[in-house]
C-alpha cells in the first residue's frame, strides 16, 4: 500500500510567509511522491465544500474568508500511510499543543495561522482531492529513488 495518497495544502499564510518552499522540502525529503500541486486563488464555493465538517463552527465563515484571501498551494503527496504520516508532519491542529519537528511546531503559532492543511482520514483525502483536482491533474510517474525508499 505505498500508493495511499493525501491531500496537503499550505494556506495563505504559508504562501504569504514565504514557506512553500520548506514545506514542499519537508514531504519531498521524507520520500512521498507527488502527484498533482496547484498554485491558486480558491474560490469560496469550493472553500466552503472543503470544511463543510465545520460549518456549525463559530469560526467557518472567518476560516472560508482567510483561505481564500490570498493563493494556497494545493498538493496531492502518496506513499505508504501518507494520510497519518501526513498528519504527524503537520502536527497538532493548533501550533501550542505541535511538537518541535512538526511543521506547526517549527513555523507558526495561532490556530488560526497554521498555515497547512492536511486530510484527516484516507475516506476525506479522496473526498478532498477530488473536490480540488480533475483526475487527469493527477500526474502518474515513478519515483527513481522509490525501491531505496521502501524494502
Ligand atoms: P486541522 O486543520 O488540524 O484538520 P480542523 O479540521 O479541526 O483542524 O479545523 C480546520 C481549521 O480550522 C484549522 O486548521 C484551523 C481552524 N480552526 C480549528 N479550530 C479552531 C478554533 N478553535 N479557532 C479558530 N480556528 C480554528
Ligand atoms: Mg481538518
Amino acid at each position: 500500500m505505498t500508493d495511499e495518497r493525501t491531500f496537503i495544502a499550505v494556506k495563505p499564510d504559508g504562501v504569504l510567509r514565504g514557506l512553500m518552499g520548506e514545506i514542499i522540502k519537508r514531504f519531498e525529503q521524507k520520500g512521498f511522491k507527488l502527484v498533482a500541486m496547484k498554485f491558486m486563488l480558491a474560490p469560496d464555493s469550493l472553500l466552503k465544500e472543503h470544511y463543510i465538517d465545520l460549518k456549525d463552527k463559530p469560526f467557518y465563515a472567518g476560516l472560508c474568508k482567510y483561505m481564500g484571501s490570498a493563493p494556497v498551494c494545493a498538493m496531492v503527496w502518496e506513499g505508504l500511510s501518507a494520510v497519518k504520516t501526513g498528519r504527524v508532519m503537520l502536527g497538532e491542529t493548533n501550533p501550542a499543543d505541535s511538537k518541535p519537528g512538526t511543521i506547526r511546531g517549527d513555523l507558526c503559532i495561532q490556530v488560526g495561522r497554521n498555515i497547512i492543511h492536511g486530510s484527516d482520514s484516507v475516506e476525506s483525502a479522496n473526498k478532498e482531492i477530488s473536490l480540488w483536482f480533475k483526475p487527469e491533474e493527477l500526474v502518474s510517474w515513478k519515483l527513481a529513488a522509490l525501491e531505496h525508499i521502501y524494502e
